[in-house]
């Protein structure tokens, strides 16, 4: 095929999918409303010292009193689908028993807003806003918080699922299981391994649960997904230390979750890893073939590449516990706020390698952006070209993707709008939108502006 210009981003079908992203807490606020009770992250944001500046999730961009107007602004941008997450304390408080209809209303208007619109809806059920009752529980840990997790995504399910064609039921696994339960940075703030490796069990056996009752409740055509956060991990040096350790970080970060999903399966080389450690996962029989039902959609979230090494500054492979060095060496690259190294390319070696590895599922990037030092001039206008040209090479690293034969089907900015950014509260921004706190005005920034345009000159192919 010819195409008018030698940019990939040319290449892309008129009916590949452009979206934008959020999720539940990092944009609603109204946490005491409409019968919601608290989350995991709820706590977390009250431990001191847990995120920057004491931030919390409690007015965020108070999008629940919002929505409207921020649809109007999704709508303007011309996209074909907006990924927002569900927030399962609103929807069944306290994680157990029957809907809360004043918490499913909420979603109920926003889809309709949507749909009204134009634009269609993804629903996220779970983006890390789990209910403190069910980790007073036990946690992700708890086997039975996966089967809570499914008895809740079949609540969402039947309220929705005759509007909502699109469903993922967890966003990165990896994010909940080892930032929350072993690395502590995320709520719930725990730090041991075996806890964290029986998190990743339970999550992927809830989203296992979920899927296939959604999938057998389904009365028309459903795309039912997961995503992953996923990076490229390659080795620093050609040396046996260095490749072992990119082996080990991609085992650990990506095929413990990709090799159960789509293979049924896990990985032989991480489980050893983790027996090393004196941990195993936690599975029984029968779970492998739960977590491995058939996907429609695999998502992908992607924002930086990796360079490893096994050895540390000294050159030795074994830290002070005896175990093996896996570190992660700055390959000199620029980099964005959050102190990530950009590397479009990556994504471009990821799909494919995807493509290749797991065959026969359609990929979607579900979230790719950048925080940058925005600096706004006196009408709050926002000159990101440092985002424009972020999100214009990834753009362009998945269209090379496509050409090379991955099957990727469309394509998500993180973020609509700047938000709260985890443990780093407001201070990190990455959204398309402005957001001005102290007035909760919305101001598009140039790369929303690049975005409706690239949307809409991609359509016309
Ligand atoms: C993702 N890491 O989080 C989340 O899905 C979003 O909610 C978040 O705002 C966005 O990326 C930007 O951070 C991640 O440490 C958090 O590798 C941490 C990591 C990756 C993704």
């Amino acid at each position: 095929a010819t195409t008018a210009t030698d940019d990939p981003i040319d290449t892309l079908p008129a009916s590949f999918r452009w979206g934008v992203a959020t999720s539940s807490y990092q944009i609603e606020g109204a946490v005491a409303e409409g019968g919601r009770t608290p989350s995991i992250w709820d706590t977390f944001c009250r431990v001191p010292g847990a995120v920057t500046d004491g931030d919390t999730g409690d007015v965020a961009c108070d999008h629940y009193h919002r929505m409207p107007q921020d649809v109007a602004l999704i709508a303007g941008l011309g996209v074909d689908a907006y990924r927002f997450s569900v927030a399962w304390p609103r929807v069944q408080p306290g994680g157990r028993g029957p809907a809360n209809p004043a918490g499913l209303a909420f979603y109920d208007r926003l889809v309709d807003e949507l749909l009204g619109h134009g634009v269609d809806p993804w629903v996220t059920l779970y983006h890390w806003d789990l209910p403190q009752e069910l980790e007073d529980a036990g946690g992700w840990p708890a086997r039975d918080t996966a089967y809570r997790f499914a008895d809740y995504a079949m609540l969402v399910f039947d309220a929705l699922g005759d509007r909502v064609r699109t469903w993922t039921t967890l966003n990165e696994p990896w994010c909940s299981a080892m930032l929350g339960y072993y690395h502590g940075q995320h709520a719930p703030g725990r730090q041991d391994l075996g806890d964290a490796i029986a998190a990743t069990h339970h999550l992927l056996l809830g989203h296992g649960l979920a899927t296939g009752r959604m999938r057998a409740a389904a009365t028309g055509p459903v795309e039912l997904g997961i995503t992953l956060n996923l990076s490229t991990a390659a080795p620093a040096t050609d040396s046996a230390a260095d490749r072992d350790a990119a082996r080990a970080a991609d085992g650990q970060g990506a095929r413990l979750y990709l090799d159960p999903l789509l293979r049924g399966a896990y990985p032989e080389d991480v489980l050893a890893d983790l027996a090393a450690e004196g941990v195993r996962v936690p599975v029984r029989p029968g779970d492998l073939e739960v977590i491995s039902a058939p996907v429609d959609v695999l998502g992908v979230n992607y924002y930086f590449g990796q360079l490893f090494s096994g050895v540390d500054e000294d050159g030795r492979e074994r830290d002070e516990d005896g175990r093996p060095v896996r570190r992660v060496v700055p390959q000199g690259l620029p980099t964005t706020a959050m102190g990530w190294e950009i590397r479009p390319e990556g994504l471009t070696e990821l799909l494919v390698r995807l493509g290749r590895d797991y065959p026969g599922v359609p990929m979607v990037v579900t979230e790719n952006g950048a925080a940058f030092e925005d600096r706004p001039d006196a009408d709050g206008f926002v000159a990101d070209d440092d985002r424009v040209a972020y999100l214009a090479e990834h753009v362009r690293a998945a269209a090379r993707a496509r050409l090379a034969g991955a099957d990727v089907r469309g394509y998500f900015a993180w973020s609509l709008l700047d938000n709260f950014e985890w443990a780093y509260g407001y201070d990190k921004r990455f959204g398309l939108v402005r957001v001005d706190y102290d007035t909760q005005r919305r101001i598009p920034k140039r790369s929303a502006l690049w975005y409706r345009d690239t949307v809409r000159r991609v359509r016309r192919h």
